[in-house]
Parts: C-alpha cells; sequence; structure tokens
C-alpha cells in the first residue's frame, strides 16, 4: 500500500523506533538521518549497520534502536542483507532490510559487498550516511571526502575528486538512486518512501554533517548541511530508472566560501583554491541545471 507522501511536518510518522539519549557527539548528523529514516521505515524493518560511529549506540545492555538490528563487519553490509532476505524466505517471513552504512564502508571497504548486492537485485534500502571521512578511527580521508579537504591523512588537503558512487550505482542498472541532506528533512523521507516501495534495491547517498570531523560549532549541523545543498556542493536529485532529476533548485547558488567559513576543515585553503572549487561547482551545476548528468564527471 502506497503511503501519503511526506512533504511537511504534518506528514511525518510520530514513531519514535531509536531511543534519545545517544553517546553519539552532540549535534551529530548521522543520528539524526538514522532517526527520520526509521520513522519513515517503520517496525517491520531489519537495520543493517556496518563498524562505524553508529557502532557507539548499543553499549550492553542498552538498546536504543526499537527494530532488529544486525551490527557486521566493515566490509560486508551487502552480502549480510542477501543472508537476512535469504533467512526470511526460508522462514517465510517479510520485513525490509535497511542497510545505515558509513561513506568509509559504502564507497571504499565495503564496495564489492554493495555491488553483488545491487547486481543480485537484492531486496534493500541502502541509505550510505556520507560524513565525508573515516570518522570512527580518527578522521582518515575516505574516497568520499572531497576535494580540498583537511583530515588526518590529508592534512594539507585532499588533492583528488571524490568518487561518484551515485553513478556506480546507476551503472548497476538500480531502479532508484537519490541524493539527500538530513538539513533537508522532507526530500530524505520522501526519497525513503519512494526507495521502500521498490522491490529490489534502492541507494541514497545522504549527506550527514559531522562536528569534530568537519571542524564546526555543534549548533551548526543543519546549517553546514542546508548551505553544502544552496552553494551546489551537494546538489538533491534522483535518478529514476536511469532518469535524473534535481529534487530542489535553489534561485541562485549562494558562493562556497560561505560554506567554508563555517568548517575547519577548509580554513587551509587560499584563494586561488577557492576560486577553483568554485568554478568547479558552476561548471557542475550548469551541466546538472541541464540534466546532463553523466557529464559531471571532472577528468
Ligand atoms: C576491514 C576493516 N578495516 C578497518 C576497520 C576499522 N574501522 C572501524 S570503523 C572505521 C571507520 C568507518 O568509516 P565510515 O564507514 O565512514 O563510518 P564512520 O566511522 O564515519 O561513521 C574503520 C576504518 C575495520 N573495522 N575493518
Ligand atoms: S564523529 Fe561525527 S559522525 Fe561520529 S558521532 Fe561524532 S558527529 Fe557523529
Ligand atoms: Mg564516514
Amino acid at each position: 500500500m502506497k503511503e501519503k507522501p511526506i512533504t511537511n511536518i504534518e506528514d511525518v510518522p510520530e514513531r519514535e523506533l531509536l531511543s534519545g539519549g545517544s553517546p553519539l557527539c552532540s549535534g551529530c548528523g548521522a543520528g539524526l538521518g538514522l532517526r527520520m529514516g526509521l520513522k519513515v521505515m517503520g517496525k517491520n524493518t531489519i537495520l543493517v549497520n556496518s563498524a562505524g560511529c553508529l557502532t557507539l549506540l548499543a553499549h550492553y545492555p542498552y538498546m536504543p534502536v526499537h527494530v532488529p538490528w544486525i551490527h557486521v563487519a566493515i566490509e560486508n553490509a551487502g552480502a549480510v542483507a542477501c543472508g537476512i532476505n535469504a533467512a526470511y524466505r526460508q522462514l517465510k517471513k517479510k520485513a525490509k532490510v535497511f542497510c545505515y552504512i558509513g561513506d568509509g564502508a559504502t564507497y571504499d571497504i565495503g564496495l564489492q559487498s554493495l555491488s553483488a548486492a545491487v547486481e543480485k537485485g537484492e531486496d534493500m534500502v541502502y541509505v550510505c550516511y556520507n560524513n565525508e571521512a573515516f570518522m570512527n578511527t580518527g578522521g582518515q580521508a575516505s574516497t568520499a571526502t572531497p576535494y580540498g579537504t583537511y583530515t588526518t591523512t590529508t592534512t594539507k588537503g585532499k588533492l583528488r575528486n571524490r568518487k561518484q558512487i551515485t553513478k556506480i550505482m546507476v551503472a548497476h542498472g538500480i531502479k532508484y538512486a537519490a541524493t539527500a541532506c538530513v538539513s533537508y528533512p522532507f526530500d530524505y523521507m520522501r526519497k525513503l518512501q519512494k526507495a521502500k516501495e521498490i522491490k529490489g534495491p534502492a541507494f541514497i547517498d545522504l549527506l550527514t554533517p559531522c562536528v569534530p570531523g568537519w571542524g564546526y560549532n555543534e549548533s551548526q549541523t543543519i546549517n553546514v548541511g542546508k548551505l553544502s545543498v544552496d552553494t551546489g556542493f551537494w546538489p538533491l536529485y534522483e535518478v529514476v530508472n536511469g532518469k535524473f532529476s534535481l529534487t530542489y533548485k535553489p534561485k541562485k547558488l549562494e558562493p562556497v566560501k560561505k560554506l567554508f567559513k563555517l568548517q575547519g576543515r577548509f580554513h587551509h585553503l587560499k584563494a586561488k583554491e577557492l576560486n577553483m572549487i568554485q568554478a568547479k561547482l558552476n561548471r557542475e551545476w550548469n551541466l546538472m541545471k541541464q540534466g546532463k548528468y553523466w557529464e559531471t564527471i571532472e577528468y
């Protein structure tokens, strides 16, 4: 049965499947994304989470997640999703697998497992909570880390562009792939509703600001995420059966230096690098507005 589309606060399910008082950092975007995610996914969900910051949520005997939760190794969330589905088929039971997995685990260490599950057409909603680094082990760069970023392994700023994971998913022939951001909650939850309705795999790359990794004040999580979208640094879009569309178009892009000013991880950047990044964002945004999704890869 199709649910009423979530477009405003009235439509958001009241159910809380994540308890408050978590040990995550105050202002953690990933925790917020999980809370909203579980609201949409509902009770008949099996949560899969690989090693990362959210590992910290469970401290025996404290269990804040009110659906079955399987915590797995960083490299195998996709394979675990396949295993759960196979077991449920045998048991003649039905539940939706909800993988909520970090960027390091998705873009890097677990990519083969995710790729295999998507290729098999496995029924799952896979959300990559993307804080743009391996945060649980001290903030090392992942391939989701953007160009120019300071991390503990790129102390002069990363010199490579981030991997375009959503395009990799689309190239698998996935029916639904999208980007989202916790600062645009209705856009995110609406996308999750669509993902949940798909029979087969659906993928969402969810930008989740991270207080210590990005170096901003904990009160600014929503602002940082909003500005990421409003500067074109994190465009919101979806690709449905291969068809690309922007789901939110700021009238005019905000300058990227406004976004970078808020985050310590960009404070080392000089005017020349800022101009270069701004020019790249402008190019990408112009292409996206024309629907030229595949042309935004830079060589
Ligand atoms: C094969 C393997 N390599 C490295 C680790 C160590 N490790 C544990 S959590 C983590 C960081 C995961 O990063 P990400 O998936 O982005 O999640 P985040 O910590 O940012 O929430 C790493 C590298 C591991 N558990 N397994
Ligand atoms: S390090 Fe970042 S992702 Fe991890 S708990 Fe803190 S704010 Fe959340
Ligand atoms: Mg991460």
